[in-house]
């Protein structure tokens, strides 16, 4: 099964968002093996996003991701890599569409509440910078209720 790293940014966890996008996930069918609440700080931060560095944005990036706690989450299932940045909708909240998580609780592409790996090899190194020491596998009694 394919896994994708989530997190939901310090605005998300702010504004109390967290229970709404597990909510999201979970109701998709997809599953949660690994969470947690962490403020890392910069180095981690600045590896995490090291393909902006050349940015413009960057410093205002790390800024903001280091100003409080973030969700950092793993999730499991289907497509979930392609299947989750839909359900995040577009970078810019102009742009994503009614319905998904930015279209609906945000406005500024400076605050757009979470993340999601852009491939799968992407979201083998977040997985393995966020969680270290490694996901919760677990048997889910539902899993022939979500696939055929
Ligand atoms: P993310 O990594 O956070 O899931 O976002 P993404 O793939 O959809 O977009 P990416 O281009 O990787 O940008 C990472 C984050 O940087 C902030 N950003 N600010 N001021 C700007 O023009 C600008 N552009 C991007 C956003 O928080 C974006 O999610």
């Amino acid at each position: 099964m394919e896994r994708t790293y989530i997190m939901i940014k310090p605005d998300g966890v702010q504004r109390g968002l967290i229970g709404e996008i597990i909510m999201r996930f979970e109701r998709k069918g997809y599953k949660l093996i690994a969470m947690k609440l962490t403020a890392p700080g910069k180095a981690h931060m600045e590896t995490h996003y090291e393909d902006l560095s050349g940015k413009k944005f960057f410093p205002g990036l790390i800024e903001y991701m280091t100003s409080g706690p973030v969700c950092a989450m793993v999730w499991e299932g289907a497509n979930v890599v392609k299947e989750g940045r839909k359900m995040l909708g577009a970078t810019m909240p102009s742009e994503s569409a009614c319905g998904t998580i930015r279209g609906d609780f945000c406005i500024e592409v400076g605050r757009n509440v979470c993340h999601g790996s852009d491939s799968v090899d992407s979201a083998e190194k977040e997985i393995a910078l966020w969680f270290p020491e490694g996901v919760c596998a677990w048997d889910s009694c539902e899993g022939k209720w979500v696939y055929e």
